[in-house]
């Protein structure tokens, strides 16, 4: 098993004043090697301040404020960008609220140290797990991935996961610059590249737990972004599935 380096976990935060602390907490004692990255936009409720006051007491925590509420995607993009410049080798994706549990991202850095180029937190593979979602979100969900599947052919059972972990020469091959996804499909967009770069994608099962403090930012623009998009997506990439198929057969 080769060693990783030097791991940032990029945390997006929208309104998570009383989830970042206990979420911090939590990564730090999980994995204390690991450098942290909240990545605010300008949260209405002081997420941000909450966040320098960390960053002031730990030299593994920073902040990196941005204007407004441009999306999950846009805020991943700019944590990518800001981790590639500082010479991370391993670059994370992990939610605020406690749905990620930072105690499972051992898991996720091993599949990297076994050869993946990405590692996915997995809920929908033997092993993973939801706990205490709605119907309705789980039924969503499971949706998103069926939708997804027809139309992409993609051989993940989660590609809407956002716990994950990529090496950052997977993210210096597939090429940040054309992603335009603003919303929570950004998740789909860079396994749909990571995987037609022929970079190995695997999928490690994870327990998902609903948060229970604030309110979830999921939204009908995030909804309606993810459908025309992946449709886009599955359109202008049918023609290439076609003829791999005929290839193969
Ligand atoms: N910076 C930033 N973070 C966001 C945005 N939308 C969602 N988040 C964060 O992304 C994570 C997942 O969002 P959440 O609302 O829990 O989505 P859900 O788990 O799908 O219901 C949380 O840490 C949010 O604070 C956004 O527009 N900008
Ligand atoms: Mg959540």
């Amino acid at each position: 098993m080769e060693t990783l380096g030097r791991v940032l976990v990029i945390v997006p935060t929208y309104n998570e004043r009383d989830n970042l602390p206990v979420i911090v907490e939590r990564l730090r004692a999980a994995v204390p090697a690991a450098h942290v990255l909240v990545a605010d936009d300008n949260s209405p409720d002081g997420t941000g301040e909450v966040a320098d006051g960390l960053a002031a007491g730990d030299g593994h925590v920073h902040v990196l404020h941005r204007p407004g509420k441009q999306g999950l995607g846009a805020a991943y993009i700019a944590g990518f960008r800001w981790g590639l410049d500082e010479g991370y080798d391993v670059l994370v994706e992990m939610d605020a609220d406690g749905s990620h549990q930072p105690e499972e991202l051992p898991k996720l850095l091993e599949a990297l140290a076994e050869g993946a180029d990405l590692a996915i937190g997995s809920r929908y593979v033997p092993g993973g797990k939801v706990v205490n979602w709605p119907h309705r979100r789980e039924l969503l969900s499971k949706g998103a991935n069926i939708y997804t599947r027809v139309m992409l052919g993609l051989p993940v059972r989660d590609a809407t996961a956002g716990f994950r972990a990529y090496r950052s020469a997977t993210l210096d091959k597939v090429g940040l610059a054309g992603v335009e996804s603003q919303g929570y499909c950004f998740q789909v967009d860079l396994t749909l590249r990571t995987s037609r770069h022929g970079l190995r994608v695997v999928e490690v099962p994870i327990t998902f737990v609903e948060r229970t403090v604030g309110k979830s930012k999921m939204s009908g623009k995030v909804m309606s972004e993810a459908l025309w998009r992946i449709g886009l997506w599955g359109v202008t990439g049918l023609p290439g599935r076609l003829r791999g198929r005929r290839g193969r057969g």
